[in-house]
């Protein structure tokens, strides 16, 4: 079983100041490497393994790559002055239909880099103060600033990264979770 936090159960509050974009933009541009460093080396049997009926560690970077569209299409809506952000398909279609467990990983990650590049090359073009504007995001409903949307797009990489995390280290999340859950201080009948 997961221990990472369901994404739409997710709340976000955003009280940092715009002026963090730059670091938030770091974030963003580790988010390759970063999963490159967690699936290479991984035999194909872990890559593609679902628990559950859930996605695989494949599938969750296929998704990743997915949905750089939607986050691109965000930051235009960001410079069209849009009345509400572009709405994500709630059911991912797109990545069920993928079939991402058929392709090569190495597409994948490539892909997923160069999708990235080409965001945060649109972000980079931006006017600074393009960052501090508020569009309503349609899920959840509150305005998001760019930075704050920037900020989102970070913690659903994380999301993934966590989830990608568990089901390569499938020995390591139990053992933690073993753990958590012993009582503080286990009865052991005394020697005397
Ligand atoms: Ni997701």
């Amino acid at each position: 079983m997961s221990q990472v936090p369901v994404w739409f159960e997710r709340k976000f509050a955003f009280s940092f100041p715009v002026e963090v974009w730059p670091n938030v933009c770091a974030r963003l541009r580790g988010t390759p490497a970063r999963l490159e460093e967690a699936l290479r080396g991984c035999s194909q049997e872990i890559l593609i393994r679902k628990v559950e009926g859930k996605w695989s560690a494949q599938e969750q970077a296929g998704h990743l790559l997915d949905l750089e569209a939607l986050w691109l299409a965000r930051v235009e809506d960001y410079v069209a002055g849009s009345e509400q952000l572009s709405v994500a398909d709630l059911r991912n279609r797109k990545t069920d239909e993928a079939n991402h467990n058929a392709r090569p990983l190495d597409e994948i990650l490539a892909e997923f880099r160069t999708a990235r590049g080409r965001l945060l090359k649109a972000v980079g073009e931006l006017n600074a103060s393009l960052f501090g504007r508020a569009i309503p995001h349609p899920r959840l409903k509150t305005p998001m600033r760019l930075v704050d949307h920037l900020h989102f797009v970070a913690e659903h990489d994380d999301h993934h990264l966590a989830r990608i995390w568990e089901l390569v280290h499938p020995d390591k999340v139990s053992d933690s979770f073993n753990r958590e859950h012993q009582p503080p201080h286990p009865y052991k009948p005394s020697a005397a």
